[in-house]
């Protein structure tokens, strides 16, 4: 078997990044220790056991892939890089796995440790698990927060996992709040135009590498070839005999069911992504659940949202400025060193950083960036600075805007474009889900770049002469 969550773990611990905490209860008591937590620097991941009325081993992992070190850990990506160099290192590898995504089909096998419990029927208990209620203003107790929800195209068989909220109704009752467009929407909908249930099942535990596969945005039915392929071997599955469906063979806790057409529940309100409760509870689909398998002392991937940065920011930030930094190259734009968004407001402000090349450059990207996929629904800011200045420094970022912008001609709005229901700017009920863009042009104008002042910096020979004179001065990593 390939490194579980545990063996993850145990890496975990001897970098001195976990951190054992003892006693906590689920209601609120873990989602605010959890909250507390991503503002340590540096912030480690937390194992909660023992919390009040379950048994000892029952465990909470939380800020798993908080930091650019775990989050390289998770993805396989190099160690000791940070900011502009680990985006750049994870773009090269992102690339290199999607070429070879056909050589790493997953492979069904016939046993593994998630088969340690298999619970059926009247046995049936979701909060069997310190299932957390992770904000105050929660609707309930959320057991998938870095979960892989499965289902399969009853058209294609094309089999998907993805991460979509999970909150706990009952015992056998289970709520998912998915996106109209995301794979796991198109399959429940194509199953219950047929007049069928769903088939589903949801990895709430697990390998913190499946979570941040099941979140990226990949070609239909390939998250476990995009897993395998990160891993550097194919992916272990078990076929779950009810429905049909495969599921990891190291996952800690997978639930199974069935998601009936017609049949909703009030789910929400959740702490979100943005920082905010952005949508009232409503309707839902469900997942009636007949089946539970979990190892022995199973661990539960908890990855709430919070006021940002939380759990998932780094890692989300990260993957998904690969894919933006990617998709505008694809679209024709020269030289552009780096994408990033930003840990406070995610896709609703981005930065590109480029090499100018010819008038019209830096607005060509910015319009572009603020449109594609990933950015489409969300995004509000989009900043474009030049190539000395790194995005995803935040300190540098806003030195550019502040020094190599004017208001007056460097700030375009575009209006009525694409939002989404979870804008937290949008009052609500709302018509139209429109929001508007700003695109702050923070490069020295094009047409007189050549007389732009000089920065003040030390050039390389000097900086070298110097370090090698004051060795023992703290040196900064970066220069
Ligand atoms: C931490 C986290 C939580 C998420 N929660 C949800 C969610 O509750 N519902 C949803 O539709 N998308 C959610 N997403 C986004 C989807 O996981 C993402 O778009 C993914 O690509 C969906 O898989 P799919 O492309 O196979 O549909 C979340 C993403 C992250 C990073
Ligand atoms: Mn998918």
């Amino acid at each position: 078997m390939a490194e579980d969550l545990r063996d993850w773990l145990r890496k975990v611990d001897k970098m001195g990044e976990l951190e054992k905490i003892d006693g906590a209860h689920w209601d609120i008591e873990i989602g605010c220790l959890t909250a507390l937590n991503w503002k340590r620097k540096p912030s480690p991941a937390l194992l909660f056991d023992n919390v009040p009325g379950y048994p000892g081993g029952y465990r909470v992992l939380t800020g798993s892939t908080r930091t650019p070190e775990r989050t390289a850990l998770t993805l396989n990506l190099a160690q000791g890089l940070s900011g502009l160099a680990l985006l750049k290192a994870a773009r090269q590898k992102f690339a290199e796995w999607e070429a070879k995504l056909e050589s790493y089909p997953p492979r069904i096998v016939a046993d593994g440790p998630v088969l340690e419990n298999v619970v059926a029927g009247k046995e049936i208990d979701l909060l069997k698990f310190p299932v957390p209620k992770w904000h105050e203003e929660d609707g309930g107790r959320y057991i998938g927060t870095g979960d892989a929800v499965i289902t399969r195209d009853p058209e294609t068989g094309l089999v998907n996992a993805g991460t979509y909220r999970v909150m706990v109704h009952d015992e056998k009752t289970a709520g998912i709040y998915i996106n109209p467009g995301r794979h796991g929407a198109l399959h429940l909908q194509k199953w219950h135009e047929k007049g069928q249930a769903c088939p589903v099942l949801v990895s709430v535990g697990h390998h913190p590498l499946i979570f941040r596969v099941a979140c990226l945005q990949v070609a239909a039915g390939m998250e476990f070839h995009y897993m395998g392929a990160i891993r550097g071997e194919p992916m272990q599955l078990l076929r779950d005999e009810m429905t049909g469906l495969p599921f990891p063979v190291d996952s800690e806790i997978v639930i199974a069911g069935w998601c009936p057409p017609g049949k909703r529940l009030l789910e929400g309100p959740f702490g979100e992504w943005h920082g905010y409760y952005a949508s009232k509870e409503r309707a839902a689909p469900v997942i009636e659940v007949e089946r539970v398998y979990h190892r022995n002392n199973p661990v539960l991937l908890g990855s709430p949202p919070g006021r940002p940065p939380s759990d998932s920011s780094y890692n989300t930030v990260l993957t998904n400025s690969v894919i933006l930094f990617n998709e505008l190259i694809k679209a024709g734009v020269p030289d552009v060193q780096g994408v990033w968004l930003s840990e406070s407001g995610l896709s609703q402000f981005i930065t590109v950083s480029l090499k100018q090349r010819y008038a019209g450059h830096a607005r060509q990207a910015a319009l572009l960036v603020s449109q594609l996929r990933r950015a489409a629904s969300g995004n509000r800011y989009v900043v474009v600075v030049d190539e000395d200045i790194d995005p995803t420094d935040m300190e540098d970022v806003m030195w550019a805007i502040s020094t190599r912008s004017n208001p007056e001609t460097s700030i375009d709005i575009i209006r009525r474009t694409m939002s989404s229901s979870l804008d937290p700017m949008i009052r609500k009920p709302a018509e139209a889900l429109f929001n508007s863009r700003a695109i702050i042009d923070a490069c020295k104008p094009f047409e007189w770049i050549m007389e732009f002042p000089k920065v003040i910096e030390f050039k390389p020979d000097v900086v070298e002469r110097v370090r090698k004179k004051y060795q023992s001065f703290p040196w900064p990593a970066h220069q």
